[in-house]
């Protein structure tokens, strides 16, 4: 039996019909009478599967026949959100779903909202590997993501008198219909042990190995002509683990503890958004994806090939950040001590494949590993980056404080994966830039051609088409269809933006996502809000360098001009907040507390309620985003300049036609290009400036002393407005206003206040505010990480599409 004889009939509804009954019956168990929500929703997830499978298998053989270089990227984290919906838009089934639900008195939306999120990801970094895997199979690029299959993603936030909770999430609880589980496909990682010399050779013996399972679920693009592969590993033990004697002899936990130690690889996704220092769980869990990474990526070559030499012209790996930074010395160590390479021979090939893209200039977020932790865990691969080390000092020739890949007694990850690439490339223009000067300047000089940008992007299949119908439907029937894969056409709307009637369709649009924003809001959390307000939104992870505290201050000093001057004709708004803080970041943590506490007194106060309101919604991750983001009006982007690498939720915001209020940071710079400085509410330092105010002597004190509303936000602060029942709550907070603020809170706030002013004046002339938000839509092409996944083909991987 050939596949093709397999293919499906036509996805009509009778025949969708009849395969959600099937499945509903023969895979789910159940009779539609006695049929769950998540019954249905299982049954309708295999159903729509089913119409992944075809594309899937089409894309893998044509890659294979036509012997094309394929893209592997690595990464720690995938954002992925649900998928329900993702499929049925890209299989182009969405309309027949709807239908065939609708027979069985069954609403499509409220099935979909029964999938749990994959929150395999913090925040930017694995949203943007989300993206980039759907723009990769969209636009017919041979991909693998591979990553690991966390038990427990990102935890879930929930607030107790204000203060964040962490739970553990558990999105496999219930079982996930989307993977294809290959027990056949598993590769054995080793840890620890020794290295031994044998006759010249270094042998690596692992004191301890955990298998690598791997678990495949199809990423279709648009429109399902290409199909790509996401594959997560999960850790499990090695059978001879479990003691048997130990079990019998009644020792039942002792029996079972290496067992679950190797599962520990895969059991939680690390929390942090920027380094854990010195933890030998993450080292390990980095090492086990990669290392199974690798492992797979040899063996298909090799299933095709057999010159190791030609590795790079069908093998391109990208190190997402510098988590999978060892895939430099593995794949070094498997050429030389498994294939016969000679070392130099081996560094060739390793760089020729591997691209490395930074996320940040954070110096607390570069990994660093003690030599200690590496040669515990990872003997054989020190003494290669030892060996790496000493060929990158001879490289700087005489330089007479040389840059080191081993820097006392620590292990530099990204001077490792910057010296193990062929590319290195930062996500904003700015930002590439400040990688180039700030962090890598002496590698710069000696690769001049290493460093490229490739400024992020976001998928308007989802962050526009799924998650905005409204708008959505109006563009195309503006523009008409074709923007989904060319996003430039957007343009198109530009000539309309004039057009009083257009205005009209178009802030009705954004009515209705508020309504259905506020609608979910009241349903979910007992929250009302006021459509007719401004909705202005700070979404995000929690983090000093984003200065939430500046929004929240603002926030404060709006609340006490409304209370002088309640007939002022302030123009009503709901300040929204959602975002997670890292469980032991106790500053951020303060933060999300100040911002309910403020919620609480502002909320309640009814000389103002009409015209502000602050809420922060709990555990905002991929799906609250898709609700809330077509439902701002403002979008709040005011990190200290030179800090935020690039955002994309500030590109999300903008597409769905939000206005930014934004400094000049990270890729707010090129939106501000894009839409025009017009239509752009730009405030604050730049990123050389904010250089030289950290310079000035108490710069802190001296910008809270220049500015009266300032010293009033925090003096009631201080007199425990906000904090009745414990004045001193925030004492930690204002004396990092006072004597510290290493992000220029008080410096910028001014600056913030007038800005804000200005959105205001904007916001009470609806038509002219209703302009500017269309060119933000229609001039937002650029953003589409279609985009950026073409010029990390050409720029990077040297991979032509196969669409
Ligand atoms: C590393 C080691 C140990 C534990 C945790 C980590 C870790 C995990 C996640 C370090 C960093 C991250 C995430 C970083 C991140 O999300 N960076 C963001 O990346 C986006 C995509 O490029 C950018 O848009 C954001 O500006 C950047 O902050």
């Amino acid at each position: 039996i050939r596949s093709d004889d397999l293919s499906l009939p036509e996805p009509t509804p009778e025949h969708f019909r009849w395969s959600l009954l099937h499945h509903l019956q023969y895979t789910v168990g159940k009779s539609p009478e006695h049929a769950s929500k998540f019954d249905w929703r299982m049954a309708l997830s295999h159903a729509i599967r089913d119409r992944a499978v075809n594309p899937w298998f089409a894309s893998t053989r044509r890659t294979w026949a036509e012997d094309r270089k394929r893209v592997y990227y690595l990464s720690m984290e995938f954002l992925i959100g649900r998928l329900l919906e993702d499929l049925a838009i890209n299989l182009g089934l969405r309309d027949v779903v709807v239908e065939v639900l609708d027979g069985f008195g069954l609403s499509f939306a409220d099935i979909a909202e029964d999938e749990p999120d994959a929150a395999l990801g913090n925040g930017g970094l694995g949203r943007l590997a989300a993206c980039y895997l759907e723009s990769m199979a969209t636009v017919g690029c041979p991909a693998y993501g591979y990553g690991l299959r966390y038990e427990h993603g990102l935890f879930e936030q929930r607030f107790e008198h204000g203060r964040q909770i962490e739970t553990p999430e558990n999105w496999l609880a219930e079982g996930t219909p989307w993977d294809f589980t290959r027990p056949e496909s598993a590769y054995q990682v080793g840890f620890g042990g020794e290295v031994a010399e044998e006759d010249g050779h270094q042998l690596w013996r692992p004191r301890s190995r955990v298998l690598a399972a791997a678990h495949d679920t199809p990423v279709v693009g648009y429109g399902g002509r290409w199909a790509n592969t996401l594959r997560l590993w999960a850790a499990m033990p090695n059978a001879d683990l479990f003691d048997l004697a130990r079990f019998n002899s009644g020792e039942f936990a002792a029996a079972s503890e290496p067992e679950a130690l190797a599962r520990s690889l895969s059991r939680v996704l690390y929390p942090n958004d920027t380094t854990e220092g010195g933890k030998e769980l993450r080292l390990s869990q980095e090492y086990f994806l990669t290392s199974a990474s690798v492992q797979d990526i040899l063996r298909r070559y090799l299933a095709a090939h057999d010159d190791l030499t030609r590795l790079p012209e069908y093998v391109a790996i990208q190190m997402n950040d510098t988590h999978p930074a060892i895939a430099g010395p593995e794949l070094i160590r498997l050429l030389v001590d498994e294939h016969g390479f000679g070392f130099d021979a081996a560094v060739d090939v390793a760089t020729r494949v591997l691209g490395y893209t930074n996320h940040t200039l954070l110096p607390e977020a570069l990994e660093r590993w003690t030599v200690d932790l590496m040669r515990k865990v990872l003997p054989r691969h020190l003494q290669i980056i030892e060996r790496l080390d000493t060929q990158f000092v001879e490289l700087q020739g005489s330089r007479p404080d040389p840059v080191r890949l081993i820097g006392g007694d620590q292990v530099n990850m990204g001077d490792l994966a910057f010296a193990t690439s062929h590319r290195v490339n930062g996500v904003s223009a700015l930002h590439s830039e400040l990688v180039r000067k700030d962090l890598f300047p002496v590698h710069d000089e000696l690769h001049p051609d290493r460093i490229v940008n490739i400024t992020n992007g976001i998928t308007p299949r989802r962050w526009l088409r799924l998650a905005n119908p409204h708008l959505s439907r109006l563009i195309t029937d503006t523009i008409g269809e074709g923007w989904e894969t060319d996003l430039e056409r957007l343009r198109g709307l530009e000539q309309h933006a004039d057009d009083p009637a257009f205005q009209a369709a178009f802030g009705r649009t954004k009515h209705l996502a508020k309504e259905g924003f506020a609608g979910w809001l009241a349903d979910e959390h007992g929250i009302e809000l006021p459509t007719n307000a401004l909705f202005d939104a700070q979404v995000k992870r929690l983090h000093e360098y984003k200065r939430q505290l500046l929004n929240i201050l603002w926030t404060i000093a709006h609340w006490q001009r409304i209370k002088r001057d309640p007939g002022a004709g302030w123009v009503p708004r709901v300040k929204i907040f959602g975002g997670k803080a890292a469980p032991s970041y106790h500053t951020a943590k303060d933060i999300i507390r100040l911002i309910n506490d403020v919620g609480q007194v502002v909320n309640n106060d009814p000389e103002t309620r009409d015209l502000l309101r602050v809420v922060y919604p709990p555990n905002y991750g991929v799906s609250m985003a898709e609700k809330l983001i077509p439902a701002a009006d403002l979008s709040e982007q005011i990190s200290t300049a030179g800090m935020e690498a690039s955002g994309t939720g500030n590109m999300k915001f903008a597409l769905n036609g939000a206005l930014t209020i934004g400094t000049l940071d990270g890729a707010n710079i090129e939106i501000r290009e894009q839409v025009g400085p017009e239509n752009f509410f730009l405030f604050g330092l730049t990123a050389d400036e904010v250089a030289a105010r950290r310079a000035e002597p108490d710069h802190a004190r001296a910008a809270i002393e220049r500015s009266q509303p300032l010293q009033d936000v925090l003096q009631a602060i201080a007199e425990g407005t906000f904090s009745p029942d414990e004045t001193h709550r925030y004492g930690g907070l204002l004396d990092l206003m006072w004597n510290s603020d290493w992000f220029l809170v008080a410096s910028d706030f001014d600056a913030y206040d007038a800005a804000q002013g200005e959105v205001e004046r904007a916001y009470r002339d609806p038509q002219h505010w209703q302009r500017m938000a269309i060119l933000n839509v229609a001039r937002m092409g650029y953003f589409s990480s279609d985009r950026s996944i073409r010029e990390y083909m050409s720029e990077i991987w040297d991979i032509a599409p196969a669409l």
